[in-house]
């Protein structure tokens, strides 16, 4: 997996939006590193009709090429070929999910600390999900807010296991995130609830880039 792609990992589903395929094709036109598709909870598309959204957000992905992940679904990503799948602690195995998917799909799983980032790694995820580093109103069952130390003793543990921080993250307090060692951010709100998501993923994705450059150094 390129690295690259996590600095600015936007996620919605139709919830999310009034318009959720005209905020993905701006978030797309503003720069977004990559995608993912998670259809969940109240008001979610069901069977045929996730299906159909879902052909169209990998559809608008593709022509911006960039890399349209499914969250949970592993038989939806594999009927559509998406580029990859991310789970969660509750969800499949990653190695399980690996072993459906093959080698060369992307794997995010979400982990909170660095045993579950180990057997993360060690079972075939390109990347681990951290967080909710700030408090969210985005995932109904979100556990409390963790700030950025967890993110920085994963890095420290496992300098190659790359890290994207995902909560309540914006333009104005992404940079803990960035200095713990995160690789990117993903977020929801930030864009979805944006009046001008490709404005602020433009201007969001200049800001990761020069945090990143700093951080490096
Ligand atoms: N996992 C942990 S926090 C979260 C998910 C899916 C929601 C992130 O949404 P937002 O709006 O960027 O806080
Ligand atoms: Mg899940």
């Amino acid at each position: 997996m390129n690295k690259e792609i996590l600095k600015l990992y936007f996620i919605m589903g139709s919830m999310n939006a009034k318009s959720p395929l005209d905020v993905l094709e701006a978030a797309l036109q503003g720069g977004i590193t990559c995608f993912q598709l998670r259809e969940k909870g109240d008001h979610s598309l069901q069977g045929n009709e996730k299906y159909l959204f879902a052909k169209k957000c990998k559809e608008l992905c593709q022509r911006y090429n960039v890399p349209f992940i499914i969250n949970d679904d592993v038989e939806l990503a594999i009927a559509l070929n998406a580029d990859g799948i991310h789970i969660g602690q509750e969800d499949e195995k990653a190695e399980v999910v690996r072993e459906l998917i093959g080698p060369t799909k992307i794997l995010g799983v979400s982990v909170h600390n660095p045993d579950e980032a180990f057997i993360a790694f060690k079972n075939g995820a390109d990347y681990v999900g951290m967080g909710p580093v700030y408090p969210t109103s985005s995932k109904s069952d979100a556990k409390a807010p963790a700030g950025t130390s967890m993110i920085k003793r994963v890095a420290q543990l496992y300098p190659s296991l790359p890290i994207v921080g995902i909560g309540g993250i914006t333009e104005s307090n992404f940079t803990p995130v960035i200095k713990a060692g995160g690789l990117g951010v993903a977020v929801i709100s930030a864009i979805a609830s944006s009046e001008q998501p490709a404005e602020i993923a433009k201007g969001f994705l200049e800001k990761i880039n020069s945090s990143l450059r700093r951080a490096r150094g």
